[in-house]
C-alpha cells in the first residue's frame, strides 16, 4: 500500500476547494445569525461565518445563545465596567475569570448576542468582546497511517526516528471541526497518472457520467474518448492509471478516503479526483 505524505499541495488543495465555506447551520445561536433582525445579522460580522449566512451548506461553530465574553483593558474601573455593561444592556454578571485579568463572562437576553457584542465594542475600556463558543474535540479520523502526516497534525511525533515541531503543520484537525471535503468538488491532479483503483483512493476518483468506458466513442461528446477517470496526455490514451507512483501520492495528500479506518487522510475527505496524467513513468 503507498503511503502518502503530506506536501505543500495539501494546503492547495484546502484552498481550491474553498474549505471554510462550507457547513451545516447545526448550532445553538445560529437562530439569531441566519434568522434574526437585520441589525442583529450584522452585527455577526465580528463573528467567524458571521455576515455569509447565504452560502450553501454554511456550518456555524456552537455558540450559546444567551452568553457573551467580554474582556476589559487594564486599568478601567469597576464603575466603567458597570456602566459598559449597562450600556450593552447586559443582564447580569456570571463570572469574572482570575486567570484572564479583566476577562468576564455576562448573560445577554436571549438571541441579542451579536447586538450586545456590538455595543460592548464601541466601549473604549473593552478590550474585546466575543460569543461564548462551545469548544470541540478536534476531528481525528481514524486512519492507521494519520499519525505520521506530521503535516496535517505535528505532535512532535517520531518521523524516522527524528522529532517533529508541535504546531508546525498545516492544522487540519481545526479545519476538519468545520469542513471535511464535498463529493462534488472536481479536483484535478495533473501528474504521473492515479491508481484509481487504489482502496484508499478509489471511492474519491471522479467518473464521467457521460462517458461509457472502453467503446471507443466520445459518449459525451468532450473531445475525449472513453475518458472514463480523466485522460492520460503523455501516451494519448484514456487510461490515466499511475505508473509511477508520484501522482498517487499527490492524490493521496489531496483527496485520501479519510475515517475509513485504511491508510492515511487526505486534506479533503471526501471529493472527486480527476486524473490528467502528462508525465512519464520515470517522471
Ligand atoms: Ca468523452
Ligand atoms: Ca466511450
Ligand atoms: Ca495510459
Ligand atoms: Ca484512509
Amino acid at each position: 500500500m503507498y503511503r502518502f505524505c503530506t506536501t505543500v499541495l495539501g494546503v492547495v488543495a484546502l484552498v481550491s476547494t474553498g474549505q471554510v465555506t462550507a457547513w451545516q447551520p447545526s448550532v445553538k445561536g445560529a437562530t439569531e445569525t441566519r434568522d434574526g433582525p437585520a441589525s442583529d445579522r450584522k452585527t455577526q460580522v465580528g463573528v467567524p461565518g458571521g455576515g455569509e449566512s447565504s452560502r450553501p451548506g454554511k456550518r456555524w461553530p456552537e455558540v450559546h445563545p444567551s452568553r457573551v465574553l467580554v474582556r476589559f483593558r487594564p486599568g478601567v474601573t469597576r464603575a466603567a465596567r458597570e456602566d459598559a455593561h449597562n450600556g450593552a444592556r447586559s443582564l447580569r454578571t456570571i463570572r469574572e475569570f482570575r486567570a484572564v485579568r479583566g476577562l468576564t463572562l455576562v448573560e445577554v437576553p436571549d438571541g441579542k448576542v451579536g447586538q450586545t457584542i456590538e455595543a460592548y465594542r464601541k466601549n473604549p475600556g473593552v478590550l474585546y468582546a466575543e460569543p461564548d463558543y462551545t469548544v470541540c474535540v478536534d476531528a481525528i479520523p481514524n486512519d492507521p497511517d494519520f499519525g505520521i502526516l506530521w503535516g496535517l497534525r505535528n505532535t512532535g511525533q517520531l518521523i524516522n526516528g527524528d522529532p517533529g515541531t508541535p504546531g508546525a503543520d498545516i492544522r487540519a484537525t481545526d479545519a476538519w471541526n468545520l469542513w471535511t471535503g464535498d463529493p462534488n468538488f472536481k479536483i484535478a491532479v495533473i501528474d504521473t497518472g492515479v491508481d484509481y483503483n487504489h482502496p484508499d483512493l478509489a471511492a474519491n476518483i471522479w467518473t464521467n457520467p457521460g462517458e461509457i468506458p472502453d467503446n471507443d466513442v466520445d459518449d459525451d461528446g468532450n473531445g475525449w474518448i472513453d475518458d472514463v477517470h480523466g485522460y492520460d496526455f503523455r501516451n494519448n490514451d484514456a487510461d490515466p492509471l499511475d505508473d509511477n507512483r508520484h501522482g498517487s501520492h499527490v492524490a493521496g495528500t489531496i483527496g485520501g478516503v479519510a475515517n475509513n479506518g485504511v491508510g492515511v487522510a487526505g486534506v479533503n475527505w471526501q471529493c472527486n479526483i480527476v486524473a490528467l496524467k502528462f508525465l512519464c513513468a520515470t517522471g
